[in-house]
């Protein structure tokens, strides 16, 4: 692995590296953790939404760290709210994680805590302990630990906003999984083909057209089936608006379409605007300290 990172930072290009957990760990460790060897530590390692790791050189300056930032009548990010004691371990970014983080400022249940996967925090042992498998979103509520960004808002909600998810009506939680699972299954591979090689959290799509047409169809499909009223299913939110509402405030970022070759239809983009305006906490999606989905896409757009 040490000789594919040096061959990395020699030739100053992403390539993709199938890697097993073990290699994964390695690479983490080899890239952050020994000091006294620059050559190494100047890596940044990524990992993309289907679990590949690749790794490429770091930027000549070093990226920022994350600080939370204050919003306009929130609580300071990564504080507990009033009722709050729930850690979602993410990253503001992650369209994956930043749901969950949303739902738990919403309820007034808990926020943010700051898991850096570019430094590889998803691999230290206290995070492995809570989720195996290395991802965000990983949720703790006092000792209680789980993961997988729909399994940590069904949870949210059962617990702190049953209004988010209904369990008396078995027909409207079975709409909004049907909403949440198709959009995961179906939507997310084809977003993740326009989204990811901008964020820097994938390598380049093979056609950047193709994968734009095939998430303008499949999305066309997904929004004429559950956006019939003002939010997923309706005009009330639910847990399934707070699933794909970061995603689809991210396809309507000006830098997606500027540099993703993707255009957002009028219905996603006032589908966002309705979402954001619904929920305090998705000021967060603009303002995270420069880490916010909008801030990080239109960066990496000028960049
Ligand atoms: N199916 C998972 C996907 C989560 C996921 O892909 N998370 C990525 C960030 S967007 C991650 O944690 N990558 C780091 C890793 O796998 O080590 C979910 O819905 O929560």
């Amino acid at each position: 692995m040490l000789l594919n990172a040096r061959l990395h930072k020699q030739e100053k290009e992403r390539r993709h590296l199938e890697v097993s957990n073990r290699q994964r760990i390695t690479i983490h460790k080899l890239a952050f953790e020994e000091v006294g060897d620059p050559s190494v530590r100047d890596f940044r390692c990524f990992l993309d939404g289907c679990g590949h790791i690749f790794c490429r050189a770091a930027d000549a300056e070093a990226a920022k760290p994350f600080e939370k930032p204050t919003i306009a009548g929130m609580p300071a990010l990564g504080a507990a709210g009033e009722k709050g004691k729930v850690k979602v371990f993410g990253m503001p970014p992650s369209c994956n994680a930043i749901g969950p983080v949303l739902l738990a400022m919403d309820a007034g249940a808990g926020n943010l805590e700051m898991c850096n996967l570019m430094e590889g925090e998803q691999m230290k042992p206290e995070f492995l302990a809570m989720n195996p498998f290395h991802h965000i979103p990983t949720i703790k509520d006092g000792e209680y630990a789980i993961a997988e960004s729909n399994a940590s808002i069904r949870y949210l909600a059962m617990k702190y906003k049953p209004e988010y998810y209904p369990t008396a009506d078995p027909q409207a939680c079975g709409r909004i999984d049907f909403a949440m699972e198709s959009f995961g299954g179906d939507v997310y591979p084809k977003w993740s083909k326009v989204v990811y090689p901008l964020m820097g959290f994938s390598g380049p799509a093979e056609d950047p057209t193709k994968a734009s047409a095939e998430l303008t169809e499949i999305l066309e499909t997904w929004v004429a089936h559950f956006l019939k009223g003002k939010f997923v299913n309706g005009d009330t939110l639910t847990i399934a608006d707070f699933k794909v509402g970061p995603f689809l405030f991210a396809l309507a970022q000006p830098g997606i379409e500027a540099k993703a070759e993707f255009k957002a239809s009028d219905r996603v983009k006032k589908y966002v605007e309705d979402f954001v305006a619904a929920s305090p906490a998705c000021a967060m999606l603009s303002e995270a300290g420069g880490f916010a989905v909008k801030e990080y896409i239109a960066m990496k757009a000028a960049a």
